[in-house]
């Protein structure tokens, strides 16, 4: 197999990394090499320029939807035929590693320019996506460009989506240079298998090298104001106090225990992370008159994350009745959990043996644009590799040969979504009519 896709992703890191320096083994990475790509940006630009002419290389037809989602498209033997799709994200989260949501990319690319240069010739037509906005770096809401393309999100309410600064996320796009006229939708879209860092430790502590995603957390993303009393620090008694961040620590201790119960109860997957707290006025010498918290609850089952936040709820009710504060929530979002498509994870087990790889079924605790789409389209995930488990963070890393395996199974998944004839079900039926994809 061609090292092109190595290439690929090791470019993508330097175009992602105020530094620009490379990467090509773990060795070169320290806490300097984060990466950050996000909507807006003159990083996300490149990096989406750099992946719109390694299309046009691989010959395949470039479009972009009206939401800034990026398709390349390989036509197949029959141009009416369910669309194949394929791939991931290239925003980051800020101060990333170089693989969560490019490996996706990058594989998806390798495997048509694999099949390319193979001479396979698919039935139905193969395209590699990028959606927009999976981090929601940008703009406070995961997976927009995904949900607006499965038709699980208005296009209109997320071009209008703000950005923390006020900016309105459909100018960025426009700035951007990268939308286009295509209206986004699935409806001639048949499969869709998204490859990706798995992000967890479950694969590197098992030495296994390919994981097939039969399930994805939900989430819920809870924005909680915690309003008190600012006052004197030295000359208010404690009985008089109405300290935000004293009460903003009881719910994040709640929070935590509830969270720690359900995962040891369950199956270990509950998990509850308060992931900002802004205190004011923060000064010394005053009481914090009001704070501000972020909670990101996640599992597999939707009645445990309901159950998480209604505890946090009668956490603040306790503290509004009984001392006095007053609290808001806003859930900003609130993304059911998904099961994916049996027959492709059948497929995916096909290749994966057809390539003589083990791979073990597994769910996913991260959120990916996967979630959204399989709400439209028969959709499976293959995930690869993180060493120690490490994601978000500028010390993320994915072996080279466990990537080079993971695009191996990708690449004999996509031939058999795509030829009918191959063993496994047959490809795709077409869900929904008309071509506004
Ligand atoms: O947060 C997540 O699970 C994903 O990386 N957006
Ligand atoms: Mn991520
Ligand atoms: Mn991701």
């Amino acid at each position: 197999m061609s090292t092109r896709w190595k290439e690929d992703l090791v470019r993508l890191g330097q175009l992602g990394r105020p530094s620009r320096r490379a990467a090509y083994s773990r060795e070169d990475l320290d806490a300097s090499m984060g990466v950050f790509r996000m909507e807006g940006t003159a990083e996300m630009r490149e990096s989406r320029q750099y992946i719109i002419e390694r299309m046009r290389e691989a010959g395949l037809d470039v479009r972009l939807d009206r939401i800034g989602n990026l398709f390349g498209r390989m036509e197949g033997e029959d141009p009416k035929a369910p669309v194949v799709m394929s791939g991931s994200h290239l925003d980051s989260v800020s101060n990333a590693g170089m693989f969560d949501g490019a490996a996706g990319v990058a594989a998806a690319l390798e495997a048509v320019r694999t099949m390319r240069d193979e001479r396979f010739t698919p039935r139905n037509p193969i395209e590699v996506c990028v959606f927009m906005g999976e981090e929601g770096s940008a703009i406070p809401e995961a997976c927009v460009g995904s949900q607006v393309l499965a038709g699980v999100r208005r296009l209109d309410e997320a071009l209008d989506l703000k950005t923390a600064q006020g900016s309105r996320l459909g100018d960025l796009l426009a700035a951007s240079g990268h939308v286009g006229a295509l209206m986004p939708g699935l409806d001639d879209v048949g499969w869709f298998v998204e490859l990706h860092i798995e992000q967890g430790p479950v694969l590197c502590s098992e030495d296994t090298p390919v994981g097939i995603v039969e399930s994805i957390a939900g989430i819920t993303y809870l924005v909680i104001t915690i309003e008190g009393e600012e006052n004197h620090a030295g000359s208010t008694p404690m009985r008089l106090r109405r300290d935000a961040l004293v009460a903003a620590a009881r719910v994040i201790s709640a929070c935590d225990q509830k969270a720690r119960a359900f995962a040891e109860s369950g199956d270990g997957s509950a998990v509850a992370t308060v992931d900002c707290c802004t205190v004011l006025p923060g000064a010394p010498s005053i009481i914090p008159g009001s704070v501000r918290i972020g909670i990101d609850i996640r599992d597999g089952s939707a009645g445990t994350i309901r159950a998480l936040r209604r505890h946090i709820e009668a956490v603040l009710g306790e503290l509004e009745k009984d001392y006095g504060f007053r609290t808001t929530t806003e859930i900003v979002m609130d993304y059911p959990p998904v099961e994916l498509d049996q027959r492709v994870i059948r497929m995916i087990e096909s290749a994966a043996s057809a390539a003589g790889l083990r791979a073990r079924r597994m769910a996913s605790g991260a959120i990916h644009d996967a979630q959204s789409i399989a709400r439209k389209v028969s959709t499976g995930m293959i995930f690869v590799p993180s060493v120690r488990g490490v994601s978000h963070s500028p010390f993320e890393w994915t072996e080279w040969n466990d990537l080079e395996k993971g695009i191996a199974v990708l690449t004999g998944t996509l031939k058999r979504l795509s030829r009918s004839d191959l063993e496994g079900e047959p490809a795709g039926t077409l869900r929904g009519g008309g071509d506004a994809h």
